[in-house]
């Protein structure tokens, strides 16, 4: 494997989860896979998990480890072509890629939607440019439209903790007040489609994500009736996708919030959530703090994603 940005790059899941289960029993196992490789990690947004996994998982393979965070120290980056500098940004990201990309043997990129043209944001026009021009192995560290090691470290989740080999696995919109991409549930989407499960997707109108991502999953308006039988509830939020609301909030109906009433309707359920998660808004403080809350484990998983997938594009080198 080169790059990692979906599902696909990974293989057949089975295999994934089985290379999973062999990183997280044996961390330390392939230190000289990564001796006097160097790992960059960009960030063009905020991360606390990413950040800190993806760099504990490159230092469990042996790498060096350098981060930089474009909005704090770097200079501001024009990304269009063909635009005038005569503002505030000092370099364009057609030196600023190759430049990174001389410095490291492999690149993660965290880069959200920005919401200002649906488009290129669909297009995954950063990343992709990072592909195109660093010649190196580059991975998603949350991109536009997909969080794969996000997604990948769910699936490791659902997987140690399920009791049947199809469990329901119920994704909810909930409220928040400010606008989130779609990345987390598209791409969470992608991947239990491609997984064993019976997968259910719940969200007021108006809230319909991309059908590409949405397959042949099972869309029911009603979140009461999705949660019924369900064994795990994965709560997010994100902001309208459809024209001509895309990238807006157009409501934050508490009534949608994970409350120990909502999950008593399912099959005693396991609650996740990919963090940061606001209280009271996408769930309430006793459900997250339940016994039935994976979301520290969940989060814990996000080194084992990273560093099966770290180590399939050593391999590759
Ligand atoms: C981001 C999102 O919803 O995509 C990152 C989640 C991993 N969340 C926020 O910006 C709060
Ligand atoms: N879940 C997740 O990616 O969290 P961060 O935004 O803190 O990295």
């Amino acid at each position: 494997m080169r790059n990692f940005t979906n599902v696909n790059d990974i293989g057949p899941l089975d295999q994934a989860l089985a290379k999973a289960r062999y990183v997280k029993e044996n961390p330390f196992a392939d230190q000289a896979l990564g001796k006097n490789k160097t790992l960059l990690m960009v960030f063009f947004n905020s991360s606390l998990r990413t950040r800190l996994s993806t760099q504990k998982a490159g230092l469990n393979l042996g790498m060096n480890v350098i981060v930089l965070d474009i909005n704090q120290g770097a200079w501001k980056l024009e990304t269009e072509r063909g635009v005038i500098m005569d503002g505030d940004k000092s370099e364009h990201i057609l030196e600023a890629i190759p430049v990174m990309g001389s410095y490291c043997d492999v690149i993660g990129v965290r880069s959200f939607a920005r919401f200002e043209n649906k488009q290129d944001d669909y297009n995954e026009v950063i990343l992709n440019q990072f592909i195109q021009y660093s010649g190196r192995p580059v991975f998603s560290m949350e991109a536009a439209t997909r969080h794969p090691l996000q997604s990948f470290a769910d699936l490791i989740t659902i997987e140690e903790h399920k009791k049947s080999a199809r469990p329901k696995v119920v994704m909810t919109w909930a409220p928040h007040p400010r606008a989130l991409p779609q990345a987390v549930p598209n791409s969470f989407a992608e991947w239990m489609n491609a997984a064993d499960c019976e997968f259910v997707i719940t969200h007021p109108k108006g809230y319909e994500l991309d059908p590409g991502f949405v397959g042949g999953a099972r869309v029911e308006y009603d979140q009461d009736k999705a949660l019924e039988g369900a064994d795990f509830v994965y709560a997010k939020n994100w902001a309208a996708y459809t024209d001509p609301n895309y990238g807006k909030v157009i409501n934050t109906d508490r009534s949608w919030t994970v409350t120990t009433e909502k999950m008593a309707l399912t099959n005693n359920a396991f609650f996740m959530h990919c963090l940061p998660v606001r209280r009271n808004m996408i769930v309430s403080d006793d459900v997250i703090e339940s016994p039935q809350s994976l979301v520290i484990p969940e989060a814990a998983n996000r080194v084992v994603s990273a560093q099966t997938v770290l180590k399939e594009i050593l391999l590759s080198l």
